[in-house]
């Protein structure tokens, strides 16, 4: 058995302090402790899709560090597409960002950033395979219902845009094995 198994068998045990997104320590392996920004869209959020959702993350394993919803600014949807800001569908995009209220979210596990961009599947929701978020509850380009950073150094941009370092909750893993004798 590996190193990184052992680690996430025994739950990974170390100790760091509150609200370090990105900051890894030597006692566990960096890939471990990746964390990526997901997003339900505005239109995740009114087909009540946010749910179904979470559901996905948490089956496939991951941890689920930070949560919340809101109502996202001109200027915070400004600097999440900013490379996006010359595309001729960029005052759209604006607009059906701040169309509804999104559930922004960080998870964290191994190889997280990479392992969501597939679970998400194409931006083109007509391109995106079945069994992908976007292949399975989604039709169209432009209403696709939900963010994933897309690098490893994007994702701690965009959660340091999102949240606030308190607002994310570095908990350990505890099968309650005591309990359920699993
Ligand atoms: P991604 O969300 O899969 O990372 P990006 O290329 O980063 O895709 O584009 C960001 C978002 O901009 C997409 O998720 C989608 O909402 C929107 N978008 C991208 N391309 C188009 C387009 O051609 N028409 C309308 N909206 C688009
Ligand atoms: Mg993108």
């Amino acid at each position: 058995m590996n190193f990184i198994l052992r680690r996430l068998l025994s739950g990974g045990r170390a100790v760091y302090p509150a609200g370090t997104p990105s900051v890894h320590y030597s006692s566990v392996a960096p890939e471990i402790r990746e964390r990526t920004l997901i997003a339900v869209k505005p239109d995740g959020v009114q087909r009540r899709l946010v749910g179904e959702i979470i559901k996905r993350f948490e089956r496939r394993g991951f941890k689920l560090v930070g949560i919340k919803m809101l109502q996202a600014s001109e200027g915070i949807l400004a600097k999440h597409y900013h490379d996006l800001q010359t595309k001729p569908f960029y005052p759209s995009l604006l607009r059906y960002m701040a169309s509804g209220p999104v559930v922004a979210m960080v998870w964290e596990g191994h190889n997280v950033v990479r392992s969501s961009r597939l679970m998400v599947g194409d931006t083109d929701s007509s391109q995106a395979k079945p069994g992908t978020v976007r292949g399975d509850l989604s039709v169209h380009i432009s209403r696709n219902i939900i963010h994933a950073s897309d690098s490893v150094e994007v994702a701690e941009k965009e959660i340091g845009l999102w949240f606030h370092r308190a607002e994310l909750t570095n908990w350990e893993t505890n099968d309650h094995s005591d309990l359920y004798q699993v």
